[in-house]
């Protein structure tokens, strides 16, 4: 029996990855560092710390505190002028109705994501009310691969994380539910998403009950 759902918002209900990518990578370009969509995968649930701390990493780059404040602000800045487009129109395909069929079955829905900007977005997408429970960034102190923001919110909806699912886009957030002991859906590639219990492309034509069968095989 499934208690909860817990949805990552970058990635899982809309498409905000490729807009931290564009930042991180511009941001990069200008220290003379460059990466690619592979490394940009280990970028995807983590805090924003942590990204710029890995991007450093990969040219042994070390710098003061208050310049890496600096290039997270402006990092930040161009994120955020990106995010301000959205609309309850980039929804991801096939996002509402999977949730509408969970509302239906009374099942409780909370967010779980690693960042400081997922009020902004939620109110943007005009889903304030559609979440029991919303654990972003600014709750937690440990970034994914810690479990802790799907923990806060399964102990916000009095549910147990047996009985919860997870659903991600990201590496770190995959290990996040299983290091939680939830079950995890993995949303797109199962190249990267192999260690989640089951993986799924996207929502378009997928339901509940086809879903929890399959986790249940
Ligand atoms: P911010 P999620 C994560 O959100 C993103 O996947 C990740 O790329 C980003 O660095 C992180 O949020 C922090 O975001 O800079 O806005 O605080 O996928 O956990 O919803
Ligand atoms: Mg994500």
């Amino acid at each position: 029996k499934v208690d909860a759902c817990i949805f990552d918002l970058d990635g899982v209900i809309v498409e905000t990855s490729d807009a931290h990518f564009k930042a991180w990578q511009r941001l990069a370009k200008s220290l003379g560092i460059s990466f690619g969509e592979e490394f940009n995968e280990q970028l995807k649930g983590v805090s924003r710390r942590k990204s710029i701390e890995k991007i450093l990493a990969l040219d042994d780059r070390e710098l003061p505190e208050e310049e890496i404040q600096q290039l997270m602000d402006k990092k930040n800045g161009w994120y955020q002028d990106a995010i301000a487009e959205l609309t309850p129109d980039d929804i991801l395909e096939g996002v509402p109705s999977f949730i509408e069929s969970l509302q239906g079955m009374n099942i409780p829905l909370g967010i779980g994501s690693s960042s400081k900007n997922a009020p902004y977005i939620i109110d943007y997408l005009q889903l304030n009310d559609t979440f029991e429970v919303i654990i972003d960034g600014t709750k937690v102190e440990n970034t994914k691969p810690d479990p802790e923001v799907f923990l806060k919110g399964v102990k916000a909806m009095n549910a147990d994380p047996s009985k919860t699912i997870v659903f991600e886009d990201a590496v770190s957030g995959v290990e996040a539910a299983n290091n939680g002991g939830f079950m995890s859906v993995g949303v797109g590639s199962e190249e990267y998403l192999g260690d989640a219990d089951l993986v799924v492309p996207n929502f378009i034509g997928l339901t509940p009950k086809e879903l929890f069968e399959k986790l249940s095989d």
